[in-house]
């Protein structure tokens, strides 16, 4: 059977290019993206679009039918900073789209799933360095209950019903085309743009307030990685780490090649959420299992971003 492909929520920041990576992989016409609001030009353009609300369970059933679909990547979700403001849309929109593409593959509609979890799955009690692949899981957030519950369920439908679901948990991801929105890691992308504009950034975290970041080609390669090759015999929302900073040394290397570049800090709600996650990621399952391995560190990521966007 030939792989049809729907990206939910292909609008937003991993989702508009995962899309168009799919796009390149697969042929333009087998890749459908859908979202409540319209994407890029580059990705309304390539290839065939849907509006769809990621909660509506006979809409989405309608998609998967009009266009036979075998995979969806399931990217819509409402981050961290958002989602307290917004607890019940939150788990309404986190929660509901995982369970009604669960339950269709399990029905024999879909073949295989990927779904991303997030390193805000850790809480207070997770130790915070190297953070094991294995370990407590007491997320103090909306976002962060709702992705752990959402990896239960995975874990549930695979040994249960033999479901092909696959999860990474994602760090903070760093970006230059789309913007992240809602998240608490958005100041590492955020910063990048006001650098340019106004040569100065008043950050919502403090200074020291370290956190496991990736930029977006590594964050496509291990969602394309895991998706390759047959399905795992067990569920495993897999660590994945790339590079970990704090805002004082972003700017320190953002420095290096604006040097003007001014940094202020203003910690706000964000900070509370940022205190409960790990600063480093233990990874080494990812590696061991499907040769994980990322490209950019910090030097490489901040060069290409400024690169991008000036
Ligand atoms: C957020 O900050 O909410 C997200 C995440 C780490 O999942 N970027």
């Amino acid at each position: 059977m030939t792989e049809k492909i729907l990206v939910i929520g292909a609008s937003g920041q991993i989702g508009s290019e995962l899309t168009m990576r799919l796009r390149a992989k697969y042929g333009n016409e087998s890749v459908i993206a859908s979202d409540i609001r319209e994407g890029g030009a580059e990705m309304m353009e390539s290839g065939p679009f849907e509006f769809l609300d990621a909660t509506d369970k006979a809409d989405i059933l309608v998609i998967l039918h009009k266009h036979e679909i075998t995979t969806v990547y399931l990217m819509a979700a409402m981050l961290s900073a958002t989602a307290e403001k917004h607890p019940k849309k939150a788990w309404d929109i986190n929660m509901n789209a995982l369970l009604y593409v669960l339950e269709f593959a399990e029905k024999g509609l879909l073949k295989t799933i990927f779904w991303p979890s997030s390193i805000a799955v850790f809480g207070e009690t997770t130790p915070r360095d190297d953070t094991p692949q294995k370990t407590i899981l007491e997320p103090a957030t909306v976002y962060g209950i709702s992705k752990l519950a959402g990896e239960r369920w995975c874990n549930y439908f695979h040994d249960k019903f033999g479901v092909d679901v696959r999860t990474i948990r994602y760090p903070g991801i760093i970006s230059w085309k789309t913007m992240p929105g809602g998240g608490t890691t958005d100041y590492a992308v955020e910063i990048f743009h006001e650098a340019l504009k106004k040569g100065s950034y008043e950050c919502f975290l403090d200074e020291k307030t370290k956190l496991p970041m990736m930029y977006m080609e590594d964050a496509l390669k291990a969602t394309l990685d895991i998706m390759d090759g047959e399905a795992f015999d067990t569920y495993v929302a897999y660590n994945v780490a790339a590079v970990s900073f704090h805002p004082k040394k972003l700017a320190k290397e953002i420095q290096t090649i604006l040097p003007d570049f001014k940094i202020t800090y203003k910690p706000d709600f964000r900070q509370q959420i940022a205190d409960t996650w790990p600063r480093t990621i233990d990874d080494s399952l990812a590696r061991k299992e499907w040769n994980w391995k990322h490209d950019y560190d910090t030097t490489a990521i901040v060069k290409d971003m400024l690169k991008n966007l000036s």
